[in-house]
């Protein structure tokens, strides 16, 4: 049993989690990190999410990964040479697990080393693959992306090919995605390849009830964090009185959710009181999206050579490769 920092009791100590949801109630205006959306309820409810109907954005990458995994394999694998295959924020993996079972299948010398902020979901990642892969190694590893690329980084010297799939660069704004690929492109060696998932600009609405699903799952999935907050730092959010509201700017490619406080109201956090004036609003996520155009600046950008792009048939959806 492995045990978090932040599972340990408390003497006098506030946890990161803690200090994050204080700080950002305490903004002007008031902000959440979508990270802390994954809980043991929030992956589940991320799950749902991708099976909505709405939910595009899987389905096209799983297209991706599940018609194209033999370009994708000859991509990434050099001959007679090993590799690490590092996914960012892997889930449960649901979209390489195609081009995983594609490489084991033939016979490629390879690691797997999923990094997930959810220690859950890689307990149940792992175990899944031992039973439908059991010759693939697998290594999760429980943490922050940079802080466990550097474990990974100091256990081998192989040649390192880095997923970042899902969109998951998405919950970063623009500027933030530009700094996070700089800081790979500075943690990667010559002939390391990175593999983006990025969700492309399209007609607003597909996007925007992507994220305002009509069975409400992307609402509860918001509001968890509330009552994640109400577990784990004895708060006291009543969150009949908080609203899901979305938004989506075609020109910017943001996709942006919030909570809106439905009345004035006060709520404790651990003994700390925070004030919301009625139609107030939480910022939870942004859900970036970006043209061809765009991703290929940022590559420019941040030093990286194009290596090629794998679209699925509706042009929704890009799996973009950098090499370094
Ligand atoms: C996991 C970041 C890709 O932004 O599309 C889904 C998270 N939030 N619905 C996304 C999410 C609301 C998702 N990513």
């Amino acid at each position: 049993m492995k045990t978090n920092l932040s599972d340990l009791p408390e003497i006098g100590v506030s946890s990161l989690f803690e200090q994050d949801v204080l700080d950002g109630l305490m903004q002007m205006p008031k902000r959440l990190q979508s990270k802390y959306f994954y809980d043991e309820t929030g992956d589940i409810l991320f799950q749902q999410i991708m099976a909505c109907p709405e939910y595009y954005l899987t389905n096209c990458e799983l297209e991706v990964f599940s018609k194209q995994s033999s370009a994708l394999a000859e991509r990434i694998c050099r001959p007679g040479q090993s590799f690490d295959l590092i996914e960012l924020g892997a889930g449960d993996a649901t979209k390489s697990e195609y081009l995983l079972d594609f490489l084991v299948r033939s016979n490629v010398d390879f690691k797997y080393l999923p990094i997930d902020i959810s220690d859950n979901i890689l307990q149940e990642l792992k175990a899944r693959f031992n039973k439908s892969l059991p010759q693939l190694v697998v290594q999760p590893l429980a943490g922050e992306y940079f802080e466990m690329l550097k474990v990974a980084t100091q256990e081998s010297a192989n040649r390192k090919v880095i997923f970042f799939l899902g969109a998951n660069i998405g919950n970063m704004d623009k500027d933030q995605a530009i700094d996070f690929c700089h800081t790979l492109r500075s943690n990667l060696s010559p002939g390391d390849l990175l593999l983006i998932g990025f969700d492309l600009k399209k007609h607003p609405r597909i996007i925007l009830n992507a994220y305002d699903d009509q069975g409400k799952i992307t609402s509860k999935f918001n509001l968890n964090l509330l009552a994640r907050i109400n577990r784990e730092l004895d708060s006291d959010f009543d969150l009949e009185r908080f609203e899901h509201y979305q938004t989506y700017d075609p020109e910017t490619g943001a996709s942006k959710s919030y909570l809106v406080s439905l009345q004035e109201q006060h709520i404790s956090i651990k003994g700390q009181i925070v004030a919301f004036a009625i139609n107030e609003t939480i910022y939870m996520e942004v859900s970036q999206k970006y043209s061809i155009e765009e991703i290929a600046v940022i590559a420019q950008r941040c030093g990286f050579r194009a290596g090629g792009y794998w679209i699925d048939s509706k042009g929704w959806f890009a799996d973009v490769c950098w090499e370094v």
